[in-house]
């Protein structure tokens, strides 16, 4: 079972966790995930087809499973980020953090007083819809992960002043987008990505910040792993299902005739 706590402490303690990106929309993926023994789940909002009523039980689906429900939201707005975090995400992934302004903006929305300024309901399913004691939901609000994507070359020039927010937990790199802002789209192994990803992950972890990849291949994950990345999200639901079918068809077409 990930607790959020749990998964906090085996990143204090330096330890890897693993988790896929979700882009169908059917709670049975997150289930079979968590069941499978994934850390975390990566709800996407940005690049799959789930609406906010379709999210809570997808977030249900990852409580049943045991796997720590992250919701990557479709942008960096406070609506995106609080909508997410009421209905029970144990973490926002926000993507394309262009500067330190707007990841401070990020904080606020994702966060209650003294850290933020997040919209205030407590009738909502993260806090049992006003079961959970009004002083409980507040601070157990304020521990949900806030994880940051930088995706653009021009974001090298100021990663350190957004290193120094307050309140961001994990620095998450997107390769894909890195790679087309380099003049490479799609190629994430080129080694113009691999050595800005490399250097991403030095000053991170110069300035103690955890940092976080995206990969596609047990390669890659085993590469960045060596390179002190600890937050590794494995591909994605419609992706494993892909390689399994092609895998399987290879196999049963090269049975014998008999
Ligand atoms: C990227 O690689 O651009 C991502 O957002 C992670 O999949
Ligand atoms: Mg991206």
């Amino acid at each position: 079972m990930n607790t959020l706590q749990t998964f906090k402490n085996r990143l204090a303690k330096g330890n890897a966790v693993y988790g896929p990106f979700m882009k169908t929309g059917d709670a049975a993926f997150v289930e079979c995930a968590g069941h499978a023994g994934f850390d975390f789940a990566i709800l996407d909002m940005e690049h799959g087809p789930v609406d906010f009523f379709n999210l809570q039980n997808l977030i249900r689906g990852a409580e049943a499973s045991g796997i720590l429900p992250i919701v990557r939201t479709y942008d960096s707005s406070e609506t995106a980020i609080s909508k997410a975090l009421d209905l029970g995400a144990k973490g926002v992934q926000v993507p394309q953090i262009q500067s330190a302004e707007e990841a401070a903006e990020v904080v606020k929305a994702a966060k209650y007083f003294p850290e933020g300024e997040r919209g205030v309901c407590r009738f909502v399913r993260a806090a049992n819809y006003s079961s959970t004691p009004r002083n409980d939901y507040f601070a157990q609000a304020n521990e949900a992960l806030v994880i940051m994507q930088v995706e653009g070359k021009q974001v090298l020039n100021h990663l350190d002043k957004i290193l120094a927010v307050k309140g961001l937990d994990i620095l998450f790199i997107g390769p894909y987008d890195l790679s087309q802002s380099l003049g490479v789209p799609g190629q994430v192994s080129h080694p113009t990505v691999v050595e800005a990803i490399s250097k991403i992950t030095k000053q991170a972890r110069a300035a103690n910040v955890v940092t976080g990849v995206f990969c596609d291949t047990p390669e890659a994950a085993a590469l960045w792993r060596s390179a002190g990345i600890q937050y590794l999200s494995y591909s994605v639901d419609v992706g494993i299902f892909t390689d399994a079918c092609r895998s399987l068809v290879n196999q049963l077409q090269n049975n014998k005739k008999d």
